[in-house]
């Protein structure tokens, strides 16, 4: 690996010399040179734009390093990038139908989506804002991956032996999520922060909200074994009508302990058609909110001693409880907080103001004495203890305008995105490793530019333990002038930058414009960590359970039958033919048709497309997936494959016959 580095830095070299000591190129010219200096100029490419296309390039077979999974925003979808060449590789469906791969279409995975609904209502999107992928000790461990739907407040767990998702729990308490998803460092919670407040239980006047609205953060226990959350074994944190938001789990020697920060505790409720004042002023009056700080593993004691209320069939810990026996502490956090971030030690936790230039760096340590000796300022109007601001921080650092996310590498550096000022932020942290990066500790050492309005940030395996350093990604909300104008609506920008040098500059590598939603946070995992199957275990394998398909069937065995008003068709699917293929029914049966992808081979997937009933699958090798509706209209309709998979794939069609 350090090897390929060096190796690829002498040819940026090498690169960078040739083209700068032969200067007075044209610009524009024909590409009829096959000599790179040549090519550099005729394109107008500055010794950096070179530099930087060598180290993103990956000639064909070359896998890349890194995988990052990013949040597919208002797509309900997520996107599965290689670094450093920032391309797509794959789009997982999760809260929205996805054709190409069948997500919501088959039987089998619309009972997942059905599984989010709201109180018997279908729905067809998700906002996804933080994928979290799961941890062992605090390292990422490529096994699975949660994604929140911040517009319904719910979880989707996703299993990376397939990429496909598995499991959607709704939140039976709230509408609106923010801050999820975050995993404690061996998963054994799954952490949704929330967001707007709203009474638990359906209606209450807003007249009400300081006695009837609440917040809340749910803790959703995950099972390894069998890849799902237990809702049962789940529960909720009553908390005052805040507005949590971001959330992160203690690491290290604050593992067992969650932050998270909130806003509106001045408990605006708009209204200013009323006279009221508008939330964007309401929310904001106030100097302070506060960070929360919750005893995870004491609250998850008191849940299993029965110490909870039951809503809407959901544990719930009160806050009265939580307040008693010291679940819940306050901080006040500087000003309009968005970020909460735990540093890769698990010591220090860092908070930015949206609406303060610094970030606030709070010490677990110090946390933990103020608790000790009561050091509170006073407590909340919910008789939450509020700690002393001055005993527990530990430095405010002047970063720039709107800092919001922050990101840690293993030389002692974090990085911050400043949204309003378009830009990410390296500076140093102090404590331990003052002596790694050589410099003051808690100060400012570098800056880039993004474009533009940066929202999160990521970097290389960057909420590790053990971080990586090396690559960071800018996630820009508008892209404005960066593209070929494509109309009003702007794609997203995913900018890559390059921190390996802990001494040099940062430097600015490659745009990859996202076109179909706003991802926010992403996550960037090393790629040998992850261990996908190559083709389904076995022929006849049902992915959303993960085993065998009952009605999976040998060739030889497909069959239709019929029973009363039912009809039932077990079908084959291998290169190049369906068997059976004609498929003949009467108007207003019941059709129940499973069919069995046959093939062994890694390049074998094949559709199935049934026109006039809204139907696509994806059969992927060995999966067995099935459709059911009924026969409401009548006529011929053709069925046929989606994937161009042989010469004869035109040909891999059949007939659905509707008798009137
Ligand atoms: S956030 S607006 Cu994570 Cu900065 Cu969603
Ligand atoms: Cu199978 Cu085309």
């Amino acid at each position: 690996m350090k090897r390929n580095v060096l190796w690829l830095a002498s040819i940026a070299a090498a690169a960078v010399l040739l083209v700068g000591c032969r200067g007075g190129a044209q610009r524009g010219g024909e590409l009829i040179s096959d000599d790179p200096m040549e090519i550099a100029r005729a394109r107008g490419l500055s010794p950096a734009d070179v530099v930087a296309a060598v180290k993103t390039y990956q000639p064909t077979g070359k896998h890349d390093e890194y995988l990052l999974f990013a949040s597919g925003g208002h797509s309900g979808q997520v996107l599965v990038i290689g670094v450093p060449s920032m391309r797509l590789l794959k789009v997982i469906g999760v809260f929205t139908p996805e054709p190409w791969q069948g997500w919501g279409f088959s039987k089998e995975t619309r009972e997942v989506l059905r599984q989010g609904a709201f109180e018997g209502k279908e729905l067809t999107w998700g906002d996804v804002h933080h994928p979290a992928l799961s941890e062992t000790n605090g390292d990422y461990d490529g096994q699975f991956l949660f994604v929140n739907d911040k517009a319904n407040s719910r979880i989707a767990v996703i299993d990376l032996r397939d990429f496909e998702t598995k499991q959607i729990v709704k939140n039976p308490l709230s509408l609106s999520d923010h801050g999820g998803a975050f995993v404690t460092p061996n998963t054994e919670w799954v952490i949704e922060g929330g967001q707007y407040a709203a009474p638990f239980e359906g209606y209450a006047p807003i007249e009400q909200y300081q006695g009837q609205y609440r917040g809340l953060v749910t803790f959703w226990k995950f099972d390894r074994q069998r890849g799902r959350i237990l809702p049962e074994q789940s529960f909720a944190l009553e908390l005052p009508p805040y507005w949590q938001d971001l959330c992160d789990a203690g690491k290290g020697v604050s593992e067992g302990w969650v932050f998270c920060n909130s806003l509106n505790t001045e408990m605006a409720t708009g209204g200013v058609e009323k006279g009221n004042p508008p939330f964007e002023a309401g929310v904001s009056q106030r100097d302070m909110d506060y960070l929360h700080v919750i005893n995870l593993r004491k609250a998850a004691e008191l849940v299993a001693a029965g110490r909870t209320r039951t809503i809407k069939g959901f544990k719930v810990l009160p806050i009265e409880t939580a307040v008693a026996e010291g679940v819940l502490y306050f901080i006040p956090e500087p000003k309009s907080p968005h970020g909460i971030d735990v540093s890769p030690d698990g010591n220090y936790l860092v908070v930015s103001g949206k609406l303060d230039p610094h970030a606030t760096v709070f010490s677990f340590e110090k946390i933990q004495n103020a608790i000790a000796s009561q050091r509170f300022s006073g407590r909340d109007d919910y008789s939450v203890p509020i700690l002393d601001f001055d005993a527990v921080v530990e430095s405010q650092i002047e970063l720039g305008l709107g800092p919001l996310h922050t990101q840690f590498d293993p030389n002692g550096y974090a990085y911050t995105s400043l949204f309003l000022e378009s830009a990410v932020v390296r500076w140093t942290l102090g404590g331990p490793w003052t002596e790694k990066h050589g410099r003051d500790p808690w100060s400012v050492v570098d800056k880039i530019s993004v474009h533009y309005n940066i929202g999160h940030l990521v970097a290389a395996e960057g909420d590790n333990v053990n971080p990586d350093g090396r690559y960071l990604v800018a996630m820009n909300k508008w892209s404005v002038d960066r593209f070929s104008n494509v109309g009003p609506l702007l794609p997203q920008n995913f900018q890559l930058i390059d921190i390996s040098n802990p001494q040099g500059p940062m430097q600015l590598l490659y745009d990859m414009p996202i076109g179909i939603g706003e991802p926010h946070y992403a996550q960037i995992i090393k790629a040998d960590k992850i261990q996908a199957w190559e083709v389904y275990p076995e022929v006849g394998w049902e992915p959303t359970t993960q085993a065998a398909h009952p009605h999976a069937v040998k060739p030889g065995q497909e069959r239709i039958e019929r029973r009363g008003n039912t009809v039932e068709i077990w079908m084959t699917a291998t290169r190049s033919h369906f068997t059976p293929e004609h498929v003949e029914v009467r108007k207003g049966d019941r059709v129940i048709w499973h069919i069995t992808s046959i093939e062994r081979a890694r390049d074998a997937t094949h559709g199935f497309a049934l026109p006039g009933y809204n139907v696509n699958l994806s059969l992927e090798p060995g999966e067995t997936q099935t459709i059911e509706f009924v026969a409401d209209r009548d006529g011929v309709f053709t069925f046929y494959c989606t994937e161009f998979c042989s010469a004869l794939h035109l040909e891999m069609v059949g007939y659905f016959l509707v008798r009137p």
